[in-house]
């Protein structure tokens, strides 16, 4: 990250912070009354009058939207679990990955830069891809997809029976809120896609990137908070029916809240620059007849070590 986006980011954190309606960072040309009223219009609380109308306009229309959906629709213990589940499996995967012999990825702290992010991290790191856990790009962020645990959906993946009950909880507490959103778009498909995107302390930021085409919709769980420090991930509003991209914000999120956006709308992963994982389950919804093979190509396994 440059250090005038640094900067920036660092300016509307203790704006956020300041006034608690502007959950947005400012990380481009939009500016602090544009950020305000849009996260206003984004951002809808579970089962309020006509939540699933307004948060699907937003989605329809900016290509995201955030449900607050914290406390009891999706629980603190609920979270946990899953965190816990997340993190022993990312390490055990790691280990499987580095028998192999695979340069495994290291925040790389001498190469510090002015802002804190390691420039060297990804010297030597190998982006893989497996079926349980790809390296994106080699920087320290990776994808580790899980079966959907809702309806036994017999996916590419399994879980231990007691992890997978863990994540069932999540994932009906997750479809309680996005289903009824998506649905207002289009009849939405049986299969389910699910996951964890997990992004190391040190882990550089992505490129800006779309994943996919039309009939396909993004939604994220966090199981950490996304705090301008450990990264949020930073969306370009519009950029889903052809808007330009000249701005962009990252919306700060709470464990409970749900973040849906649009496979087309320009995203990516902001740098880690904490000292702790940043951790959030996703799933994908696709309109009937749509399915995505770009990011679930087929892979090896590392079930057989
Ligand atoms: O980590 C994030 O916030 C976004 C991740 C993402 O877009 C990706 O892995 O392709």
């Amino acid at each position: 990250m440059s250090r005038f986006a640094a900067a920036v980011l660092l300016q509307c954190c203790t704006a956020a912070a300041l006034e608690a309606p502007l959950r947005a960072l400012r990380a481009g040309l939009i500016d602090r009354t544009t950020a305000t009223a849009l996260m206003r219009s984004a951002t809808v609380r579970f089962d309020a009058d006509g939540w699933a109308r307004d948060a699907a306009r937003s989605l329809r229309d900016e290509g995201f939207c955030v449900v607050r959906a914290g406390g009891a629709q999706i629980s603190d213990r609920v979270l946990e679990r899953c965190r816990t589940v997340a993190s022993a499996r990312l390490c055990d995967l790691l280990a499987r990955v580095g028998r192999r012999g695979v340069e495994l990825w290291r925040r790389d702290d001498s190469g510090l830069a002015a802002d804190g992010v390691g420039v060297d991290a990804a010297a030597g790191a190998e982006p893989f891809r497996y079926l349980e856990l790809v390296h994106r790009e080699g920087t320290g962020r990776y994808d580790m997809p899980l079966p959907w645990c809702v309806d036994g959906q017999a996916g590419d993946v399994s879980l231990p029976v007691a992890d997978e009950a863990a994540f069932g909880e999540l994932h009906a507490a997750m479809d309680d809120v996005a289903r009824p959103v998506v649905s207002e778009l289009w009849p939405v498909s049986a299969e389910m896609r699910a996951g964890c995107v997990i992004s190391e302390p040190g882990a550089l930021a992505q490129p800006s990137h779309r994943d996919g085409p039309d009939g396909l919709v993004t939604v994220f769980a966090p199981l950490t908070a996304f705090v301008p420090r450990n990264g949020p991930t930073e969306l370009s509003p519009a950029t889903h029916r052809g808007g330009d991209d000249s701005s962009s914000l990252a919306p700060l999120l709470q464990p409970g809240d749900v973040l849906l956006f649009d496979y087309r709308c320009l995203h990516r992963g902001l740098a880690n620059q904490g000292d702790f994982r940043r951790e959030v389950a996703y799933a994908v919804y696709s309109r009937q007849g749509v399915r995505d093979i770009q990011n679930f190509p087929s892979a090896t396994t590392l079930e057989y070590d």
